[in-house]
């Protein structure tokens, strides 16, 4: 069976080593090389150019090399077959390393306590617990609540927003538009791990961090996003930020990535800009779920993980 690899910005020879080691008994081949497109059944790829899977008539399943999958499903000549999406601990320990590192990085001010340090200031201040500061999760699926479970471990008061309502442990569940704005209306930390679809497209816009409170244990509200670029409004972010209705953020996700060289963001003394990497994984560990969920399919059985073209996630 022949597959098509692309892996856009990413190693590709070494995707293509771990692969081929796999999988002895197909043939793969980088997109842009390969010269028979009938020939390829499987496509593995991250972020190939809209129409490039078009070009495969034979293709049967199509394998995202990450959990997102609106660079797919953007794509309006998507084959359509099954698309299926890395879940993979990996990947999600990973997210969850990022969102509780700046979850700390902002109730516990390391921002200025670095810039203290820079000025020789010896300058305590009284930080508040995690008990009283609330967190908000925008997006519940397999990064929201494994990033909650393990904030609520760490004592904060968890919420979480999903768009069907969900019953979890130790924290409060809120869905819906009505339970979108309860939630904000009391959270002090914002962390978005949504998709991007339609319905979430710049959702995180001035309206939205208009109904955070200014009166928690912070002193204002922080947004962190590590979902999508595209859910947020980086202009309303910046003037929530100069305006006093955000008093930091951290993205590692952007509209345009990389982000642009002329953007504000790059220099705002309380932004934490990473690039894109919050859950970057080991391509072990992707190309082993990916043979596995290729295994089940040719074995006939259910892949674990194939995305619901109807929701956009
Ligand atoms: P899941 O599909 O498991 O979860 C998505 C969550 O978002 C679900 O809880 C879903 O609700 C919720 N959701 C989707 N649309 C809406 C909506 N309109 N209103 C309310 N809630 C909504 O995805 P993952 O948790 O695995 O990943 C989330 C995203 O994180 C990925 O799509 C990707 O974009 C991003 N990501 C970023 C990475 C990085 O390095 N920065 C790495 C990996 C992923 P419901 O539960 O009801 O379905
Ligand atoms: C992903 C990502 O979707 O890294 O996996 O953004």
């Amino acid at each position: 069976m022949s597959i098509a690899l692309y892996t856009k910005g990413w190693d590709q020879a070494l995707w293509l080593s771990h692969f081929q080691t796999l999988l002895p008994n197909h043939t793969i081949t980088a997109m842009e090389a390969v010269e028979t497109f009938e020939d390829i059944r499987y496509a593995m790829v991250w972020k190939p150019e809209p129409g490039a899977l078009a070009r495969f008539p034979n293709l049967e399943v199509i394998f995202s090399l990450g959990a997102g999958v609106d660079f797919l499903l953007n794509d309006p000549s998507l084959p359509n077959v099954p698309v299926v999406r890395v879940v993979d601990p990996d990947l999600t320990n990973r997210m969850s390393e990022y969102v509780v590192l700046h979850c700390l990085l902002h109730h516990r001010r390391t921002l200025s306590y670095l810039r203290y340090q820079q000025a020789g200031l010896w300058m305590d201040r009284e930080d508040p617990a995690a008990k009283d500061i609330r967190l908000g999760i925008l997006g519940l699926g397999v990064l929201g609540q494994d990033a909650a479970y393990k904030l609520s471990i760490m004592g904060y008061d968890v919420m979480g927003w999903s768009r069907s309502q969900k019953d979890l442990q130790n924290m409060r569940c809120f869905s819906g538009e009505a339970g979108l704005d309860a939630m904000l209306s009391q959270t002090d930390i914002l962390v978005s791990l949504l998709p991007h679809t339609q319905e979430t497209h710049a959702m995180l816009n001035l309206d939205l961090f208009k109904k955070l409170p200014r009166d928690g244990a912070l002193g204002g509200p922080v947004l962190i996003n590590a979902g999508r670029g595209k859910v947020q409004v980086e202009r309303d972010i910046m003037k929530a930020l100069d305006d006093g209705l955000l008093i930091g953020a951290s993205l590692d996700v952007f509209e345009d990535e990389p982000l642009h060289d002329s953007s504000p963001l790059w220099s705002h003394p309380n932004v934490i800009l990473t690039p894109h990497n919050a859950a970057a994984s080991s391509a072990k560990a992707i190309t082993d779920y990916v043979v596995r969920q290729l295994s089940l399919y040719e074995a006939g059985q259910a892949m674990d993980s194939v995305v619901n073209r109807n929701a956009g996630y």
